[in-house]
């Protein structure tokens, strides 16, 4: 049986992984950083919450990282805890940094201080690329971050890269682009969007506010992306991959795919911070823009060329962007109005 350590298990990709992983039989050891919020909802949605074993300690603090790596026999280890929200990273950028920079390399000289062979994968981000130098991104495109969140990342990766190099630690990062699903937390957009609209339905709130909604992600499914990282860390030599589906959406696009499973018709008028949605049904406009989302630097489209992962490890994406808006709106329908409109 192996053993690996996922840390942020509490959220999105923790969950997904803990749930792979465990399907594989593999003991998992959950690195969560205990608060007075029960953050355990994710892992309580998969059922999963009572097989993994918790360890409580913080990316930000090294001792109590280093009794957990000594107290088990420790295989693979997966690092996923971030401050991942990009618009907060403007706001708090040091302890982004702490966490998501440094955090990395406090794991990287636990495995070379051990000596023991632990395999460690990081969560890198197309956010890397920033605003991009080339329509479509592969490993080799270079970086060009454009927020605290996404330069914190960039050392993440470079610094994986060089542990690999220097000490001979199999190390891996995956490059992972906009990845989402029924477990993506409320602040990311598309969640920000399914939920939005299931309250306008349930008449909790009148519209719905965003920031840049002509922005363009390439946006995949979760489950989807998890098996990625298991996949690269299975490989016999170390590498970077992106993971992608090499199709770009809009903000506005994925309104547009969303409003359909709701019963909504809706039109646009108006342009820059004037656009906005009305229900064509009662002429009550549903979605306005707020410029407070805008950011300080803006990354306007992204999308990625996942063939190296095709090639090497076989992985290819089993959503599409249509499917995935449908899964998510669904699953906030029935969360949300408790009716199943199927
Ligand atoms: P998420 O839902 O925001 O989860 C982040 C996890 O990190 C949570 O469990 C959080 O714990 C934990 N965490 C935050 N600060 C910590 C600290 N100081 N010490 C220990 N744990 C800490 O993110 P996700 O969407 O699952 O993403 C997983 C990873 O992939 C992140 O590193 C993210 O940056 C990266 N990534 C995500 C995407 C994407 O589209 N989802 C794409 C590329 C890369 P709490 O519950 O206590 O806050
Ligand atoms: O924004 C625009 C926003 O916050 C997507 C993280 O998982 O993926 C995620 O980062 C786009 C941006 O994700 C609103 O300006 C418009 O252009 O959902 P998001 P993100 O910033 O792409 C990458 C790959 C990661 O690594 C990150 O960890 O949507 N947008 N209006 C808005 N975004 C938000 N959040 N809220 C709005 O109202």
């Amino acid at each position: 049986m192996k053993t690996a350590l996922i840390t942020g298990i509490s959220g999105q990709d923790g969950a997904y992984l803990a749930k792979f992983l465990l399907e594989k039989k593999y003991k998992i050891i959950g690195l969560d950083r205990r608060s007075s919020r029960n953050d355990s909802w994710r892992l309580n949605y998969l059922g999963i919450n009572d097989k993994i074993i918790f360890e409580y300690s913080d990316l930000t603090e090294i001792s109590s990282m280093q009794r957990i790596f000594c107290k088990y026999n420790i295989n693979e280890v997966y690092n996923l805890a971030a401050q991942s929200f990009v618009a907060s990273s403007f706001n708090t950028p040091i302890s982004t940094c702490d966490v998501n920079a440094l955090g990395v390399l406090r794991i990287l000289e636990i495995i070379r201080n051990s000596k023991k062979k632990i395999k460690f994968y990081q969560a890198s981000t197309s956010e890397m690329f920033g605003k991009v130098l080339k329509s479509s991104q592969n490993e080799k495109t270079p970086f060009n971050p454009q927020s605290p969140y996404a330069i914190s990342k960039t050392f993440g990766h470079y610094i994986t890269q060089n542990y690999r190099n220097s000490y001979n630690i199999f190390a891996c990062s995956g490059i992972l682009f906009n990845h989402e699903s029924p477990l993506r937390g409320e602040e990311f957009v598309t969640r920000k969007i399914t939920v939005g609209l299931a309250k306008i339905i349930n008449k909790e709130i009148d519209c719905l506010y965003l920031g840049n909604i002509n922005s363009k992600r390439d946006w995949g499914y979760a489950e989807d992306y998890v098996e990625a990282m298991w996949s690269m860390m299975q490989k016999k030599t170390p590498n970077d991959y992106v993971i992608a589906t090499n199709k770009s959406y809009s903000v506005k696009d994925f309104i547009n795919e969303a409003v359909k499973h709701y019963d909504l018709e809706i039109f646009w008028k108006g342009k820059g911070a004037k656009q906005k949605a009305i229900n064509k049904k009662n002429n009550k406009v549903i979605v306005r823009i707020d410029p407070k989302f805008y950011r300080p630097s803006e990354v306007n489209f992204l999308r990625g060329d996942e063939s190296k992962a095709k090639k090497i490890l076989k992985w290819k994406p089993k959503i599409n962007f249509k499917k995935l808006v449908e899964i998510m709106a669904k699953a906030d329908i029935n969360r949300f109005l408790k009716i199943d409109r199927n």
